[in-house]
């Protein structure tokens, strides 16, 4: 399929993304000048005052804090800008019908869970700009949102804050009482974190099965907890009840939202754009950043199209970069713009102190008496902690098949010490990531301290169908990459790049490897907490 023959609403023009920002955005988003935001997509020859590099949680952060300090800021996005309906009315298609919108570059889906009942399940896509990547590395592959918004696009909005006695091994050079006391709250505020109503979840079928998590849980002597999210959950209420459409109860999960979920374009891009001062570049990939002779940096960028090719290549001007293209993109980008002499200077922690936030996946066969149901909410809103006993929190997660498959499904977060770096590698022209795939022995070793004795409890089995032929772990991959840019090694302990005035990092990369939970209210705490020390000592 060639890029002019996509099925209609699949491509961007200017109209349709001002139109889009309108309608998925907000009123918020359409009542100001928009004064950077009227200038479109990045001029070849352009020179900004900021210019952020992707528009994940650390982006987000950074575009809205620089607007309302009064500084212009261009933002580039390697992905779509998911604004526009395609020819079925949706932006997003549904984890259950994967087409052209669900991978990046692909032609064939890989999910993450990509076998049932032992049988594959992974089938041909034409090949598009899709929002979820999964890049593979040598020893895993790691999946990542791609469009405006980053990974909110895609996950699951489990918006948690790791417990205070685990934040000094999370970010050791950062002090818990500004973080637990500002940073913390000041993100679970703009992002919109709530926890689901414990009465309604005690009586809907759409919760069922994590119902049956907290009943095993709990008769092993494990701790339940609720985990807050950043999706709608009146709107979650009204799905069940059948009076709105369905998102949550429809199983979008993972190929994006259509509805209830608040990404980062219904709350910190939505409110940066208010300000009119952030404009957006969506489909534009940052290749290059090195300082420009008449000061500032010279950033190289290539316009692709939703096949993916390059369509022009622009050169620009920005006083100052912030690195916000997530773990792997900034990692990947700093290596190589250190090894190939753009940004020589660089210090040698760059491309350290990888890890996979210990993320392995496992699912438990349960008995007739015990079904899940065939309604769940793809949104997930339970854990499991068994953190300081054992070193895992697992998170209770959907298996939205639409159908009852008497299984448990389970997301491990665990303390997995392994760390990966990144390298560049000359003769292919790419960076490689150390990872191997014996590292998460571990991550496997700490989830079974959980799953090990709730089936030898219920007398019950790992289900064995669902990462291949008789495999038992999903072991493969992760969700949260985090790291290679670490705080106060690679950077100071701000995120500046201090080799060069003007570079930061803004992003997972900034964290080493771990959080204990689900990333990104760190993630976004963090960057709150730097942009804050940033603006008020270096604009
Ligand atoms: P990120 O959100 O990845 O944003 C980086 C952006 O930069 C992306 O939009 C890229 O396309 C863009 N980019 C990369 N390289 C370039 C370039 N060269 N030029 C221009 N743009 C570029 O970074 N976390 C939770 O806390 N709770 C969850 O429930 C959860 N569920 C998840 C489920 C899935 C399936 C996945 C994939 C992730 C999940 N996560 C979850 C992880 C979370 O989304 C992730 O930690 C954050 O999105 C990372 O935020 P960053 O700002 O670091």
């Amino acid at each position: 399929m060639s890029s002019s023959d996509r099925p209609s609403g699949s491509g961007i023009s200017r109209r349709g993304f001002l139109a889009g920002a309108g309608s998925v955005l907000g009123a918020a988003a359409l009542g100001e000048p928009a004064t950077a935001a009227a200038a479109g997509p990045i001029a070849n020859g352009a020179h900004v005052p900021v210019l952020v590099i992707g528009t994940g949680y650390g982006g987000s952060v950074a575009a809205l804090r620089l607007a309302q300090a009064g500084v212009d800021v261009h933002m580039v996005e390697m992905g779509m800008a998911w604004d526009t309906p395609g020819s079925d009315g949706k932006i997003f298609c549904n984890t259950r019908e994967p087409d052209y919108r669900s991978y990046w570059l692909r032609t064939r889906t890989k999910a993450p869970l990509n076998y049932f009942l032992g049988f594959p399940i992974d089938r041909d896509i034409p090949r598009y700009t899709g929002v979820l990547d999964a890049e593979d590395f040598s020893g895993i592959t790691v999946y990542q949102g791609r469009g405006v918004g980053g990974g909110s696009l895609v996950n699951g909005g489990m918006a948690v804050t790791p417990k205070r006695a685990n934040f000094p091994s999370i970010l050791p050079s950062v002090n818990p009482a500004e973080m637990y006391d500002t940073y913390y709250p000041r993100a679970n505020a703009g992002l919109g974190a709530a926890t689901v109503d414990p009465a309604w979840f005690d009586s809907t079928d759409c919760y069922q099965y994590a119902r049956v998590g907290r009943k095993h849980a709990q008769r092993s002597g494990f701790p339940f907890v609720f985990v807050p999210d950043v999706y709608d959950w009146t709107y979650m209420q009204q799905e069940a009840a059948g009076t709105v459409t369905k998102s949550a109860l429809a199983g979008e999960i993972l190929y994006g939202n259509n509805h209830g979920k608040k990404s980062l374009q219904k709350t910190y891009l939505a409110q940066a754009r208010a300000t009119g001062r952030v404009a957006v570049s969506p489909l534009h990939k940052v290749t290059s950043v090195t300082p420009a002779a008449s000061g500032g940096y010279t950033v190289v960028i290539d316009q692709l199209n939703t096949n993916g090719d390059t369509t022009a290549t622009k050169t620009v001007t920005a006083d100052r970069v912030f690195f916000a293209a997530g773990s792997v993109g900034t990692s990947k980008l700093l290596v190589r713009l250190k090894a190939t002499g753009a940004l020589p200077n660089l210090n040698d922690e760059v491309g350290k102190g990888w890890g996979d936030n210990g993320n392995v996946m496992c699912g438990r066969a349960n008995h007739l008496w015990d079904p899940t149901g065939a309604l769940q909410s793809a949104i997930p809103c339970s854990g499991i902690d068994n953190w300081s006993a054992g070193g895992a929190f697992a998170e209770v997660a959907p298996l939205p098949t639409g159908i009852e498959t008497y299984a448990s499904f389970y997301l491990s977060i665990t303390n997995n010490p392994n760390r990966a770096r990144f390298s560049w590698n000359a003769a292919t022209g790419t960076v490689d990531l150390s990872w191997q795939t014996s590292w998460k022995q571990p991550a496997i070793d700490m989830a079974k301290t959980i799953f090990d004795k709730i089936n030898a409890k219920e007398g019950t089995i790992y289900r064995t169908d669902l990462f291949g032929v008789y495999k038992i772990w999903g072991d493969h991959l992760t969700y949260h990459p985090l790291g290679g840019a670490v705080l106060n090694k690679a950077t100071d302990n701000y995120g500046r790049l201090t080799a060069y005035p003007g570079l930061y990092v803004i992003d997972g990369a900034l964290i080493p490897g771990n959080t204990s939970v689900n990333p990104f209210v760190t993630i976004t705490a963090l960057a709150e907490r730097n942009i804050e020390r940033i603006i008020a000592v270096d604009l």
